[in-house]
């Protein structure tokens, strides 16, 4: 099972197909590392730290391990269309896929907020966009009516391929760990992420795999500005800097609440300034480059950790569900001298401070 090598339905067949379904179109998606974070665990307080990164994957999300799936079937279903709505990741992973099989990609988009790297991709991919006038939520009710007057399969999430398909990433991580952690952070945005890890440990125990059958405490977090499971309520204008999860109606809320719940864990919020902290600690202490919104998990557990909910001692995976190059202007960093100067030894010294 863990042969990354193999195509990751073929890797995981077994629990994932029907019959002997053929699954032609792989970009090699899966197989992402499971990074010991060793300097940011000593920071905040938890020595068996883990990033499971889904940057890695063929569009840099976590995205492509159900698309892959999804976009397999609506093939061998006729389908002569896909469509979805996004806040960015999932129409970069639709407008993949959907090249790969020759099929047509629409992509509905919430005005303004989605960031370049990921409007780059779909554009590049040949996706035809079309962005409306509203936020991720009302794109997504669009497209559940487009899906339901035939014009395309829709890829969103609400499509069950997706989430089966990213039970996936719950595999690896029990895989390579040969257990599973103690507790799993990760930002909620739509919520299919969170339901698809909880979905993924229990079918893994389920079917043996999971020695000592011992399940992790689901630990999900929202952006303070977009946090409608934390407050119990939609959020009809939700901001937050990590354009991934500006989300005010969950298509997949009572999933997560069912993760939460089942496994001993919580939802949370974290704010931006929180993100954007543990965003840049993740790549200055590990090297790792993740989107903010993939951030608010270590966020989470920063926080946590601080206050004695989580101890030292215990297991812990935050996946960081997307590349920070989808989106380059969330970045502040020190630039560094980048008005040219003399390109002589004094000069460069003088403005390195050496
Ligand atoms: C980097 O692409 O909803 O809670 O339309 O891109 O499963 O929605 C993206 C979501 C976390 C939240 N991290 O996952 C979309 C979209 C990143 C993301 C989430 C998203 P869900």
């Amino acid at each position: 099972m863990t042969d990354a090598t193999r195509p990751l339905l073929e890797r995981y067949r077994p629990l994932l197909a029907r019959g002997d379904e053929p699954f032609p179109i792989t970009l090699g998606e899966g197989g992402t590392p499971l990074v010991h974070a060793r300097r940011l665990g000593a920071a905040i307080g938890v020595v068996q730290l883990h990033l499971k990164f889904e940057g890695t994957n063929p569009t840099g999300s976590f995205k492509d391990r159900g698309m892959v799936l999804a976009v397999n079937r609506a093939v061998s279903s006729g389908a002569r269309a896909v469509v979805c709505a996004s806040t960015g990741n999932t129409s970069a992973s639709a407008a993949a896929y959907a090249a790969a099989a020759g099929l047509p990609c629409h992509v509905i988009l919430p005005a303004g907020k989605v960031a370049r790297g990921k409007l780059a991709q779909a554009l590049a991919a040949g996706a035809r966009l079309v962005m409306v006038d509203g936020n991720f939520d009302a794109a997504l009710t669009a497209v559940r009516r487009l899906g339901d007057e035939g014009v395309a399969v829709v890829v969103n999430s609400i499509n069950p391929d997706r989430l089966e398909g990213q039970q996936t990433a719950a595999w690896e991580i029990v895989d390579a760990l040969d257990r599973a952690p103690d507790a799993l952070a990760l930002p909620v945005g739509n919520a299919g992420n969170i339901t698809a890890y909880w979905r993924g440990f229990r079918r893994y125990a389920d079917a043996g795999r999971l020695r000592g059958s011992a399940l992790p405490r689901m630990l999900g977090f929202q952006a303070e500005g977009a946090a409608p499971i934390v407050r119990g309520e939609p959020v009809d204008s939700p901001e937050t800097i990590a354009t991934a999860i500006r989300i005010g109606n969950p298509a997949s809320w009572e999933g997560a609440t069912a993760a939460r719940d089942e496994s001993g864990g919580l939802i949370e919020s974290v704010t931006d300034d929180e993100i954007l902290e543990a965003q840049r600690m993740i790549v200055q202490l590990e090297g790792v480059f993740c989107e903010p919104a993939s951030a608010a998990g270590v966020a989470g557990v920063r926080r946590l950790a601080s206050e004695g909910r989580i101890g030292p001692d215990e297991t812990v995976v935050c996946v960081l569900t997307g590349h920070g190059l989808k989106d380059p202007d969330a970045v502040q960093g020190e630039e560094g001298t980048l008005t040219p100067i003399a390109a002589d030894s004094g000069s460069i010294r003088a403005a390195m401070e050496l």
